[in-house]
């Protein structure tokens, strides 16, 4: 007789082509009185349950995992960790708007605002009747303007280093074509910086690894203000023009003066979905230990639509020798 170990209970979903997967159910508890705690005790713990659930054959690549439990913060509806085939993100744009319309489609919430904790931070989700999504992400800005790396087989590249709820670099002037039927290329090409950054010690603030590559370029839509390219950890690139990514996008042009308040941005992605950007500014933010952000903060806000894909039960047999997934 064959013994099941887990049954994760699960909800797919996809915002702009970038899927979510929601664990609910079934996911051994997290000792912590903290989220960071918690994540923790995740990391240190289940990272075997972290691969059972994103790695082939029960799920791929480009899966983004949320894992859901009940919230520390009276405020929130839920705490969400944020995964993926590498490891773990601090937060996740499209995630949370694919978290927002599976809570929606289960009926434990309706129309309205909404706030999920992260291990990064509160973030304040609107969903709206359209189920279109709002997501006012944490505090983001741009650490470090025009910083040269050299790629070896590209030569110098420039890029800004932002925060957008995950480290980003950011590039303008790269010579790509950002199409979809060219992402083998762009692929390619992200890696190389990233490697570059890494031999070169070029980090986020407190030496943090920058993880997220991001190119841009202008749209052949006139209705929007750019495309872009973006490469996660774990190497597959954002099906979506990525939620932190675009938060990142929102305060460089808000630092260079490019982008007022409140004026809306259309960010689309690789594959042509498009989210709507927007900023504020808030004045003294002060993160969770207490530090003041950096005067060129802002409060982004990105507006994007998930679509509600599978609901199932994920099995994890003891005797199956890929229970923890296919390891790369
Ligand atoms: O939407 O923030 C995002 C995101 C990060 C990684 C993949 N998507």
């Amino acid at each position: 007789m064959v013994s099941t170990l887990f049954n994760f209970k699960i909800i797919d979903s996809h915002t702009g082509g970038e899927p979510t997967r929601m664990v609910y159910d079934g996911f051994p508890d997290l000792i912590g009185s903290t989220i960071q705690d918690k994540l923790q005790y995740f990391k240190q713990n289940f990272d075997h349950l972290r691969q059972s659930i994103i790695l082939e054959p029960r799920g791929n690549d480009v899966l983004v995992g949320a894992l859901l439990f009940p919230a520390i913060n009276p405020k929130a509806v839920a705490s969400v960790i944020f995964f993926n085939n590498s490891g773990y993100l601090g937060m996740c744009g499209h995630g949370t708007i694919g978290v927002i319309v599976s809570l929606a489609y289960q009926k434990k919430i309706t129309a309205g605002v909404h706030w999920l904790e992260t291990p990064v931070g509160l973030v304040q989700a609107t969903l709206h009747e359209d189920s279109s999504c709002s997501v006012q992400n944490v505090p983001s800005y741009r650490y470090k303007k025009q910083v040269t790396v050299d790629v070896p087989e590209l030569g110098l590249i420039q890029g800004d280093i932002a925060w957008g709820g995950n480290w980003f670099f950011l590039v303008s002037e790269h010579g790509q074509d950002i199409k979809a039927c060219n992402v083998k290329q762009l692929t390619q090409i992200t890696m190389q910086i990233k490697q570059a950054l890494i031999a070169a010690n070029i980090t986020g603030e407190n030496g943090s690894e920058i993880d997220h590559i991001e190119l841009f370029a202008d749209s052949e839509d006139t209705q929007v203000d750019s495309r872009n390219f973006v490469l996660c950890p774990g190497a597959a690139y954002d099906r979506s023009p990525c939620g932190t990514g675009t938060s990142a996008k929102l305060a460089c042009l808000a630092a260079d003066n490019k982008l007022a308040p409140e004026q809306l941005w259309q960010q689309q992605g690789v594959i042509g979905s498009v989210f709507t950007g927007s900023y504020q500014y808030v004045a003294n933010l002060k993160n969770a230990s207490g530090m003041t952000y950096p005067d060129n903060t802002i409060l982004p806000t990105i507006c994007g639509h998930a679509y509600v894909c599978a609901e199932t039960t994920l099995i994890v047999q003891k005797d199956d020798p890929y229970k923890w997934g296919i390891q790369p």
